[in-house]
């Protein structure tokens, strides 16, 4: 059996949770809240990290690849080699690219901090830039690597949301309001376990920042 670790207001922790339920692996979970994680699993302290019988990993993407070789059915990587690279290639740009990037927002947007001036123009700027990029890779026809669901989706679910919200909470706007990403998630919301990760997340959000008080 396996073990997921963390808490559902984290977008990493969703995007395996997704993934997990996607697939119909079977998976147990246990709550960490950051700061209360356990070091020998997640050395960082971050979450998510997975408990497996042969021990734990820690890192989302690691913890996907293991996911999807141990589960090879239904993929959510193709079999192709360079079909799989795409879907790979659209999650390191959604998480590298626009998801870190954006994270350096996230004390002013989400959580009553503020940000300094220099850092929101600098964050700015590179967003404009690697959305603009992101655009010219991915398709949204109707999922976000082409015609089949995959692990690219199960990243793109999770982070996007946020990049809108932070953006449009600091310059407000949404910076991927010229994407067709609403209809995509509108789109994927009809997913049952979407809905399910989804009000996870909500009831997780708010005990998380009930915590935080
Ligand atoms: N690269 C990591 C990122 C995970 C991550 O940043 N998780 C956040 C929660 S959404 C966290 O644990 N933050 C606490 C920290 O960085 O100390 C992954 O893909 O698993």
């Amino acid at each position: 059996m396996l073990t997921l670790c963390g808490f559902s207001a984290s977008n990493y922790y969703n995007k395996v949770k997704l993934a997990l339920l996607e697939k119909g692996v079977p998976f147990a979970e246990e709550t960490a809240w950051v700061g209360e994680t356990d070091l020998a699993a997640s050395p960082l302290g971050k979450v998510p990290y997975l408990r497996t019988p042969q021990g734990p990993l820690c890192e989302s993407a690691v913890i996907a690849d293991y996911i999807e070789a141990a589960h090879p059915t239904p993929a959510l990587v193709p079999a192709d080699a360079f079909a799989a690279a795409k879907v790979r290639e659209l999650i390191t740009f959604i998480e590298l690219h626009l998801e870190l990037v954006a994270r350096n927002l996230y004390p002013q947007a989400f959580f009553g901090g503020t940000v300094s001036e220099a850092a929101r123009e600098k964050v700015g700027a590179q967003l404009e830039k690697n959305i603009a990029a992101f655009a010219r890779l991915a398709r949204f026809s109707p999922y976000l690597a082409g015609d089949s669901f995959s692990m690219a989706d199960c990243a793109a679910i999770v982070h996007l949301p946020l990049v809108s919200s932070a953006t449009k909470t600091i310059y407000g706007r949404d910076y991927l309001a010229d994407l067709p990403v609403r209809d995509y998630l509108a789109r994927m919301a009809e997913r049952p376990h979407v809905q399910r990760v989804n009000a996870d997340r909500k009831a997780s959000t708010a005990e998380m920042l009930a915590r935080r008080r």
